[in-house]
């Protein structure tokens, strides 16, 4: 059976993970991609010994090299810097927009057609800079983050009443960060609007459990953040996008004038199919929603604004 060919750029915790999932539920053959000489080939030979015992028919290969891109149906950048000590965050924000940027680039020029999934973060930014260094359209270009914030939300909802996290539905938009806007009308358990079965101060204390959701994993792991879940949250997407199924999940794309907002992006509903973004899906929300998904695109464009600024203040290296 021939698999489509996916490209996975940096196989770091998260890299190496979506990419030993991809391989597992069958959706493609993966080629993973990293700066560090040897990394992606040896994380590659591995999970190949692995398809004997797990019985997956696709194969993986490792490349440092970018023109290994061609062909690439989907292109999922997880390549970047964690915050070191002494690092403010301006700094994180210019090197891995250095790391994006050019990435953006290359996938233009080797795999023009793919659709370019960004989970390097800070997610928005680098969506919103991937769009403009790739030049491919907007329904082409997205970040990976509402599912997770979604999921956790789910978890925590699923801990809190002792059911099945799978029984808990629940949609989360906005920016991947502080500024997160859960969905209230959107979250049931069992099928019951979670408002029948939690208080609306319980439901704000797992929402702002969902908020710190990667700090409380940061604070466990000390030297790496999550990569299990964020995994997973990439290949749901992945396999909505490769199996055309035309699912409505939170992803991070380009507005122009839906919810009233434009020059941003942000988390909101998408349908997700072959092509990519089939169309933004408009949700009814609370006003108390509306603004704060307001004040989240308020926040991701002077962000926008501060990302011009530090590349300029530091500027690429030439190759
Ligand atoms: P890590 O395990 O450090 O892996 C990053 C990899 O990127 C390393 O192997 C690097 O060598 C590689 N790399 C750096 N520069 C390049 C380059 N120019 N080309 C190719 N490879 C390169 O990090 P991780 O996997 O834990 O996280 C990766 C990114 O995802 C980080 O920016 C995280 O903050 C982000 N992340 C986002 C979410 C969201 O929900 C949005 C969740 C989890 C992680």
């Amino acid at each position: 059976m021939s698999l489509p060919h996916v490209t996975v750029v940096g196989a770091g915790q998260v890299g190496a993970t979506t990419t030993h999932l991809l391989a597992l539920q069958g959706l493609a053959n993966v080629t993973l991609v990293d700066i560090v000489e040897g990394l992606a080939e040896g994380k590659a030979l591995d999970l190949m010994q692995a398809a004997p015992m797990e019985g997956f028919a696709g194969w993986v290969r490792g490349s440092t090299a970018y023109a290994s891109l061609a062909g690439s149906r989907l292109v999922i950048v997880t390549a970047g810097l964690a915050r070191k000590p002494g690092m403010t965050r301006e700094d994180l924000l210019a090197a891995n927009a250095r790391i994006v940027g050019p990435i953006a680039e290359q996938v233009a020029a080797h795999a023009p057609q793919a659709i370019l999934l960004i989970v390097t973060n800070p997610l928005d930014l680098m969506v919103a800079l991937a769009l403009k260094r790739s030049g491919l359209p907007r329904t082409r270009v997205m970040g990976m983050a509402g599912v997770l914030d979604s999921a956790r939300l789910r978890a925590f909802i699923g801990e809190r009443l002792q059911v099945p996290s799978s029984t808990v539905q629940a949609m989360v938009l906005g920016s991947h960060g502080e500024l997160m806007v859960p969905i209230v009308s959107s979250i049931t358990v069992g099928g019951k609007p979670v408002t029948s079965v939690l208080s609306a101060q319980e439901l704000e204390a797992l929402f702002q459990r969902t908020r710190d959701g990667g700090a409380e994993i940061v604070r466990y792991l000390k030297t790496g953040s999550a990569f299990y879940a964020p995994a997973s949250g990439v290949v749901e997407m992945a396999g909505a996008i490769l199996r055309d199924t035309h699912a409505t999940l939170p992803a991070c794309a380009a507005l122009e004038g839906e919810y009233g907002l434009r020059d941003v992006c942000l988390g909101v509903p998408v349908q997700l199919g072959a092509k990519g973004i089939e169309r933004i899906v408009d949700m009814p929300l609370a006003p108390a929603e509306r603004q704060a998904l307001t004040a989240a695109a308020a926040q991701v464009r002077e962000g926008i604004a501060r990302l011009s600024a530090a590349v300029a203040a530091s500027p690429t290296p030439a190759p």
